[in-house]
């Protein structure tokens, strides 16, 4: 079935309530999400603002998301706790609530805690967003932080997305953070782990980098479609939503959204690659793919 079925398990109220609202009252509906994340300014600096300066105010993100008719908008807590107030009702919130710079080295990441579940609940958010750094020589310390966050979450209601990131040096020793074999197992432990909802990157087939995955994966070549479904089957039911990664054009970005809901993807996260454009053109890309989305659920349930 296309789109999160919000029937097929025992939800708790407050968290089917939410994801309700995410995924049927706002954006493309119908259990397909379209979200808009801003928490750049903190993951790789202002620079990723540079290609079009207005984007770095959060109210101009925030009206971006209106108009474009997004699920939801992801802010980390300054931005939130300062900006959101004006939007509360208007637009969805999925706080971010951990993130890091990418100015040390990328071997050893962790991803601290920036919030809580409680400053989510307060500041109206309908979801959190957790990075899990999958196969990090830190992953230890993040699986614990992510059991008190999940404890938290739980006694709140309040859905968790997983930013399921397999990254760090023991990940490139093994064919990279974009290989199959890294997303896919990325995918699997953010769903083993307790994730409501997961967010991965479409992953990549770079021969010489693949020949460095364990087998089979260093022999197995597939298109997004079939990545995709491969990303899914491994989630085992978790609902997985798709990045857009560094800013491409337009006709390949919806290329890359049809694939990925034809692999069985709920949703897009698409960040740069909305922000990065021009306000009108990125309304006029925002709404092509939300379209797209409906066209695509149509035929799904026809
Ligand atoms: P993009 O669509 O711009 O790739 O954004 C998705 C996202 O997960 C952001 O939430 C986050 O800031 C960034 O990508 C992290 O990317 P990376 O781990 O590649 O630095």
């Amino acid at each position: 079935m296309a789109g999160i079925d919000l029937s097929r398990w025992d939800w708790a109220p407050g968290k089917k309530a939410r994801l309700h609202r995410l995924f049927y009252q706002f954006g493309p509906g119908e259990g397909l999400g379209m979200f808009l994340p801003v928490d750049h300014g903190l993951e790789h600096g202002p620079v990723d603002f540079l290609p079009n300066p207005p984007s770095a105010d959060p109210e101009y993100i925030l009206r971006l998301a209106v108009e474009g008719r997004y699920s939801a908008v992801v802010f980390q807590y300054g931005i939130a706790s300062r900006y959101y107030a004006p939007f509360a009702g208007r637009i969805p919130l999925v706080l971010k609530i951990n993130g890091k710079t990418n100015i040390p080295p990328a071997d050893e990441p962790i991803s601290p805690l920036t919030a809580t579940v409680e400053d989510a609940v307060r500041l109206g958010a309908d979801a959190v967003g957790y990075t899990l750094y999958v196969g990090s020589p830190l992953q230890d310390r993040d699986f614990k932080q992510f059991l008190e966050v999940r404890r938290e979450a739980e006694r709140f209601g309040m859905p968790i997305i997983v930013w399921a990131y397999p990254r760090g040096r023991y990940v490139e020793e093994k064919g990279g953070r974009d290989s199959l074999y890294a997303i896919e197992y990325a995918a699997r432990v953010a769903a083993e782990l307790g994730a409501d909802v997961i967010k991965v990157n479409v992953p990549e087939f770079v021969p010489e980098k693949m020949a460095r995955s364990p087998k089979p994966y260093d022999s197995t070549v597939l298109d997004v479609k079939e990545a995709m479904a491969r990303v899914v089957w491994a989630a085992g039911g978790v609902p997985v939503l798709v990045s857009g990664g560094s800013k491409i054009g337009d006709e390949d970005l919806l290329a890359r959204a049809r694939a990925s809901l034809e692999g069985g993807a709920v949703g897009l996260i698409f960040g740069r690659n909305i922000f990065q454009r021009p306000y009108e053109e990125a309304i006029r890309l925002s709404h092509r793919i939300a379209e797209l989305m409906q066209a695509f659920r149509a035929a799904a349930v026809k």
